[in-house]
């Protein structure tokens, strides 16, 4: 039996990959581990701290704040401070970009955040995530704050996601194909589960909101009929799992195929999720393996974004899944 390797261990290695790494990259993925296994000890014992429940505000995203939102937002927040390598951390529960390093000093590295995704989940014991995506800025750049790290997905330097299910796990790619972590709780590590994860190019489930169905457009509605229509040559009818976190949905989709949509809607064209903490590193994960991200009339790794909250419709999973669901959704040029 080889011996298990810790992300520790993973992330030092991949960092010797790189010669003239300074080791600040490894110690934001130490940090973003270390809040990880902080959230995921609360989470376990949320039943019985008083933790649970709204804070009473509302977000920059017009969503009711959960106290563990708050908290693990607050967890992120501090394991960032405590180093002083972030320049400045986007989350989703922040309006306005946290600067951890005043402008004058230098610090190579944005992180943008979802602390704690599938918060409808949080009081029913459901699963829920995190998701992280690290930019490269540029020290000397002049200009607003905000062109320095609005990038567009192709330029994360690293993407991924914890799961907080039955067990904890870290998925996430440096562009070197995509790694699973399942943490260990007796000894508090992260142990390398699986390696170089391809997903299947076609699967038989799909993911989505059916109750919005009212409010698609046409061409949503006739994917979805498609999809439900049975055709044993092409493994139809799909089977439908949703859980309510995105997080734990492309995770099933990443081992299992098939798709995950959260499309835009007719009233709300721009659709629920956001690019740069939701979208983009899921995409940059998926598409490590093999799959793609899309809003279903673009790729999501080449939009260029405009704000930091900004969101985008999202179709993400299996290559000719995501490929059939753009010709149903793509705009069809008379
Ligand atoms: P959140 O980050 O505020 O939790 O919102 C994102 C979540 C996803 O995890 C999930 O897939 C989706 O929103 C669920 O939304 P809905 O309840 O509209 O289906
Ligand atoms: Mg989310």
């Amino acid at each position: 039996m080889s011996s298990p390797i810790s992300l520790t261990e993973h992330i030092l290695d991949q960092q010797r990959l790189h010669p003239d790494a300074t080791g600040e990259f490894s110690t934001i993925m130490t940090q973003i581990v270390l809040g990880g296994k902080m959230i995921a000890q609360d989470l376990r014992q949320a039943g019985l701290l008083d933790i649970l429940g709204s804070t009473g505000d509302v977000n920059i995203q017009g969503e009711e704040v959960q106290r563990l939102d708050q908290r693990a937002n607050d967890t992120f927040v501090q394991v960032f401070e405590s180093s002083k390598i972030v320049r400045t951390v986007i989350s989703e529960e922040m309006e306005e970009p946290y600067t951890v390093i005043p402008a004058e000093r230098t610090g190579k590295y944005a992180v943008f955040f979802d602390p704690l995704d599938g918060s409808s989940n949080i009081d029913v014991n459901a699963p829920l995530g995190a998701i992280f995506s690290i930019h490269r800025l540029l020290p000397s750049s002049s200009g607003k704050e905000n062109s320095l790290y609005l990038k567009p997905g192709v330029e994360q330097v690293a993407g991924g996601y914890i799961l907080f299910g039955t067990s904890t796990i870290l998925v996430y790619t440096c562009g070197d194909g995509v790694h699973q972590f399942t943490l260990n709780p007796g000894i508090g590590e992260f142990l390398l589960s699986a390696s170089n994860i391809t997903m299947p190019s076609r699967g038989k489930i799909y993911s989505v909101n059916e109750g919005n169905r009212q409010k698609w457009s046409n061409e949503m509605r006739n994917y979805i009929a498609h999809l439900q229509e049975s055709d044993v040559a092409t493994g139809r009818p799909y089977s439908l799992r949703y859980t309510g976190c995105l997080v734990a949905d492309v995770h099933r989709v990443l081992l299992k195929g098939g798709l995950y949509l959260y499309p835009g809607e007719v009233m709300k064209p721009e659709g629920k999720l956001r690019l740069m903490y939701e979208a983009a590193p899921l995409t940059f994960v998926i598409e490590q393996a093999g799959g793609i991200g899309s809003t279903g009339f673009e790729r999501i790794r080449n939009i260029q974004p405009k704000a930091p909250h900004q969101r985008v419709p999202l179709v993400i999973g299996s290559r000719e899944d995501v490929e059939l669901a753009e010709t149903f959704l793509k705009p069809k040029i008379e």
